[in-house]
């Protein structure tokens, strides 16, 4: 336990960093719905507006984790009590950009704390399945590992990892976080990532259309249908800080698949899906370096984690959600 004073998680005035991403629009909508007498703003940066539901649902704000002074008047203004971080540039970007990578994922991350040790605030900044390297065993990882990642991505991931378990041993900040493995979800895109394949192919699939896919057959990576970690976040906040013995970050899978594997139980539901490999060497690279599946046992004992779809249960809801939005 840290030697300051504990600071409770209170999930009441949230503020969601990156509200238009991939997480970020599905979990503003969520916490808004589920949390009760919460203030969630959502945060955006110029040319990511919220738009729709997420903007009409609740008040949104300017909030560029580059940006320390804005940040702290929203969180000011909004009284906000916890900080989800979801900025950042993904895998397969950060190693085009890496120095811009560095910046919103550290820089960034660093402004946040330093808010959050100045006005008490919680924050998420999730991890992921790139903070491990080559060097991790490739399968089961456990929960407490060798971490040496060979891209930006994953480098930014490690050190997010560290420095949030600083706050809180150094601070009391309450700081707490996943390693997510591929998010795969029907509402919005996700971009620049390694495990975006595992997205678009069901796009593909769903409009009738020739699957290019840049990973190559026999490729294991962690993945998971975006409900399961929306529920881990609120889990994991709102979890009691007595039984956490890990913070920064947890394990947390649902299912492992290789490209072959998903495309047979995605043809189960939409025979007629048709695949070309034409591999990216910047993504294969990273997927090799990753491992094929973690475990998340930490996870189930320290706050209940569980995992609620499988390859199957995914494949059939994300079909029929996509054929709606798709009008096919
Ligand atoms: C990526 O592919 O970069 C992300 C991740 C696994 O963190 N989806």
């Amino acid at each position: 336990m840290p030697h300051i004073q504990y600071l409770d998680t209170r999930m009441k005035n949230i503020l969601v960093i990156g509200s238009t991403g991939q997480i970020g629009s599905e979990l503003t909508l969520k916490l808004r719905r589920e949390v009760p007498g919460s203030t969630v703003v959502a945060g955006y940066i110029p040319g990511a507006e919220p738009h729709g539901e997420l903007l009409e649902s609740g008040p949104s704000a300017i909030a560029d984790v580059r940006n320390a002074g804005t940040l702290a008047s929203v969180v000011d203004k909004y009284k906000i009590d916890t900080v989800i971080n979801l900025a950042a540039l993904l895998s397969a970007i950060a190693e085009r950009k890496p120095l811009m990578a560095w910046d919103i994922q550290m820089n960034g991350l660093l402004n946040i704390l330093e808010i959050a040790r100045e006005k008490g605030c919680a924050v998420f900044t999730p991890s992921s399945i790139g903070s491990f390297g080559p060097e991790t065993p490739r399968k089961d990882v456990p929960q407490d590992t060798i971490q040496r990642p060979r891209s930006m991505y994953g480098v930014t991931k490690v050190a997010t990892e560290l420095l949030s378990d600083y706050y809180f041993h150094k601070f009391g900040v309450d700081t707490r976080s996943v390693r997510f493995p591929g998010l795969i979800s029907y509402t919005t895109l996700p971009g620049g990532g390694t495990t975006d394949y595992a997205v678009e192919v069901y796009y593909s699939a769903v409009k009738g259309e020739e699957f290019v896919c840049p990973i190559a057959a026999g490729t294991y990576m962690d993945m998971m249908y975006m409900p399961d970690a929306l529920d881990a976040v609120m889990k994991l906040m709102q979890a009691d800080p007595s039984r956490l013995v890990h913070r920064n970050a947890f394990n947390i899978a649902s299912m492992s698949f290789e490209p072959e594997t998903l495309f047979a139980k995605i043809r189960e539901y939409i025979p007629g899906l048709k695949v070309r490999y034409e591999v990216d060497p910047i993504r294969q690279a990273i997927a090799t370096s990753w491992p094929d599946n973690m475990d998340d046992t930490c996870a189930r004992e320290e706050w209940g984690w569980k995992p609620t779809y499988n390859l199957d249960t995914m494949t059939r809801d994300m079909v029929e959600h996509l054929r709606i939005k798709l009008g096919k």
